[in-house]
């Protein structure tokens, strides 16, 4: 059996798989090549063949125990008819939501737009190795109304006159991305991938009283379609702080992944035993490499005898060094 699923499923105790948040992206030379000659990042994502290429990039370099498919979880508003770009240094940029578009939109449509994101899971699916997870995702419906409806200023805090402004079509686009959603992870699965994570990365950014309603029920809904489904679910609210807590009971994923701002020790005593992800610091992976794998070290400790996947908080720094990264993966790997 998959390492990975065995720790999220079975919470087998006594090996760590790994991997890494933005494991395929800009720190490899190789990516950056195939990058600068595919400007338009969308249409890169859309290229099956490139994009199963760079799926597969870091496992031909490293031992990890699983690939994440290269894609993002702006494809979806892309699939829903919203026009979607990256800016260099900025980020992505979306061009206003047509509401009666969006209510509009069929399944059907919708699937049809982002095929070649299942083509390219079911091309890499064809060329890893079977004991190698390969991980779908999807952002969570508040994470991903963010960007539909630009509810985030720069500096990533939340424009509040906005949000106020635009409460209720916040509720609908949430309700139906929901369903789009469950759509979207069941062709990711059927194409031929074994794990599913959601991102909401900016759960962070909701008032406490709102978690419930923006963010608690919709993971909720998503991780009961995949529960129903039997595909293993790894939930990662990030910037939820204590309210990790409150999530996992109403949540109920098979896996959590921590943010760097967790206490891992924490989190271990006070999350009843489900399979825990990540938390270090992705800025670790800056500094000189004893302190890399002293601070891995201390994770490893921690989790020793629990169900632990080695990641990080958040993904992996452009200006990470691929051979750093190598040294702390063979250290996670050797650990005992
Ligand atoms: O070369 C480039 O400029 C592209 C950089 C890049 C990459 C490599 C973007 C733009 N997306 C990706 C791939 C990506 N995105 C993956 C691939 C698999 C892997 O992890 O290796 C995944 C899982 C994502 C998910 C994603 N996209 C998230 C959730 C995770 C997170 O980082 O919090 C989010 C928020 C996005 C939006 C996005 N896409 C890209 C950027 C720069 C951003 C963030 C922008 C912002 O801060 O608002």
């Amino acid at each position: 059996m998959k390492k990975l699923t065995n720790c999220l499923v079975n919470k087998k105790k006594t090996c760590f798989p790994i991997w890494f948040m933005r494991q395929a992206g800009r720190y490899l030379p190789e990516f950056r090549k195939i990058r600068l000659q595919n400007p338009n990042f969308i249409k890169l994502c859309l290229n099956d063949k490139l994009s199963s290429k760079i799926t597969l990039q870091p496992l031909k370099r490293f031992n990890l125990d699983a690939a994440i498919i290269f894609s993002d979880i702006l494809m979806v508003p892309y699939g829903l008819g919203q026009k979607v770009i990256f800016i260099k240094d900025k980020g992505p940029v979306l061009s206003k939501l047509n509401i009666n578009n969006f209510i509009k939109m069929s399944e059907n449509d919708f699937v049809k737009k982002i095929k070649p994101v299942y083509s390219a899971i079911k091309k890499t699916r064809n060329k890893l190795n079977k004991n190698n997870s390969l991980i779908s995702f999807v952002g969570a419906p508040w994470t991903i109304a963010v960007y539909m409806l630009g509810l985030k200023k720069e500096k990533n805090i939340l424009d509040l006159k906005k949000y106020k402004e635009k409460k209720d079509e916040v509720d609908l686009v949430i309700k139906k991305l929901n369903n789009f959603l469950c759509i979207h992870i069941e062709e990711q699965m059927a194409a031929g991938a074994d794990v599913v994570q959601i991102f909401d990365s900016w759960a962070g950014l909701l008032p406490k009283r709102n978690l419930n309603k923006y963010c608690y029920i919709p993971n909720a809904k998503l991780v009961n379609f995949c529960k129903k489904n039997n595909f293993p679910v790894i939930c990662f609210p990030k910037g939820i702080k204590k309210n990790y807590l409150d999530f996992l009971e109403a949540v109920k994923p098979n896996g959590i992944s921590i943010d760097y701002t967790v206490n891992p020790r924490w989190a271990r005593d006070n999350f009843g035993g489900i399979c825990i992800q990540g938390g270090m610091d992705p800025k670790t992976l800056l500094f000189e490499e004893k302190k890399i794998l002293a601070e891995a070290g201390k994770y490893l400790k921690i989790f020793k005898n629990y169900p632990y996947i080695f990641n990080l908080g958040h993904g992996l720094l452009p200006q990470t060094d691929p051979k750093k990264l190598d040294k702390l993966i063979n250290f996670v790997k050797s650990y005992k």
